[in-house]
């Protein structure tokens, strides 16, 4: 049985303003996109977020019967290799540790998290729908009690200050203010703590937001932060960059694939574009909380 939500939390505690509710109300109406559950049904690992590494050529060809099934199979491995290289930089965890997913979605990266690390995993997200659907999907891997899902806002999470060890946010930080989420992951984090996060960034060499950059927050009801941004706010908020890796060229496969494939949703021509005329990089970053 999912936990049931505390009764203290209702939709107007945690969604603040009228972006937020429209943000939520973005993702509870968007649940049944095949490219998600098609790609989650593939081994119950559902993710909201895009792939890197480079694609088999062989899934577009072959047998027409199973083509379509090897090509969803090939997006869902690149998607998972992409959580797989953000935990990789989470730092050493252990099973006494606790992280925090912000932006939780379906909770795919909160399970890969604790199945490699055995660590206690909080996911928040402000989609009540994503809440019961990832906690549905905890009780089904017999997880319940380490991987928990929270319908909280990620920038008044309600956690107790320094309580996390690792905090990341897999392409969610388009949706909030970054002074704002940066100032409650320093309050969360314990000195030491890491942060990793995973982003599509505007660049701010080419100037303001391209026309295809603008597509993709149209698209998603999100807003898109210049790179300069992240750097900025996370030295204001003791956050330390540690690595940085430019994801953008790793990414470019994924998109190339996905608009071949029968899930693809019409947005793939706006990444193929902002990547290619360099006005949009996806990376990502590691900082230490010092
Ligand atoms: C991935 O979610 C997309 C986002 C979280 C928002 C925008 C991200 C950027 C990097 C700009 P998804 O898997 O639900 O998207 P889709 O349905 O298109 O696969
Ligand atoms: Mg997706």
């Amino acid at each position: 049985m999912p936990t049931p939500l505390p009764e203290t939390v209702t939709a107007d505690s945690v969604l603040r303003t009228d972006y937020q509710r429209s943000v939520a109300e973005y993702w509870n109406a968007h649940q049944q996109d095949p490219v998600n559950l098609r790609l989650g049904e593939v081994d119950g690992l559902y993710h909201h977020h895009y792939g890197i590494g480079a694609y088999d050529p062989s899934v577009l060809e072959g047998p027409e019967d199973t083509r379509d099934r090897r090509v969803i199979e090939e997006l869902h491995r690149l998607e998972t290799a992409q959580a797989d290289a953000l935990l990789s930089h989470l730092g050493r965890i252990l099973p006494g540790h606790r992280v925090l997913d912000a932006g939780s979605g379906r909770g795919g990266t909160s399970f890969m998290a604790h199945a490699r690390f055995g660590c206690e995993v909080d996911g928040v997200t402000i989609s009540e729908y994503q809440v019961g659907f990832a906690r549905e999907q905890a009780v089904r891997r017999g997880v319940a009690d380490k991987v928990r899902f929270h319908f909280r806002n990620m920038l008044d999470t309600g956690f107790a200050t320094g309580s996390r060890r690792a905090i990341w946010t897999d392409e969610s930080t388009m949706y909030v203010d970054l002074s704002e989420l940066y100032a409650e992951f320093s309050r969360l984090l314990e000195h030491g703590g890491r942060y990793v996060c995973i982003t599509g960034c505007s660049n701010d060499v080419t100037g303001m937001r391209s026309k295809a950059v603008s597509r993709i927050d149209e698209h998603y009801t999100c807003n898109i932060h210049p790179r300069s941004e992240y750097f900025r706010t996370l030295t204001a908020h003791g956050l330390v960059p540690l690595q940085v890796v430019d994801l953008t060229a790793a990414t470019l496969p994924y998109w190339e694939l996905r608009a071949r494939s029968s899930v693809a949703t019409g947005i793939e021509d706006a990444f193929l574009t902002a990547y290619r005329e360099n006005s949009f990089h996806y990376l990502l970053i590691a900082a230490d909380r010092i």
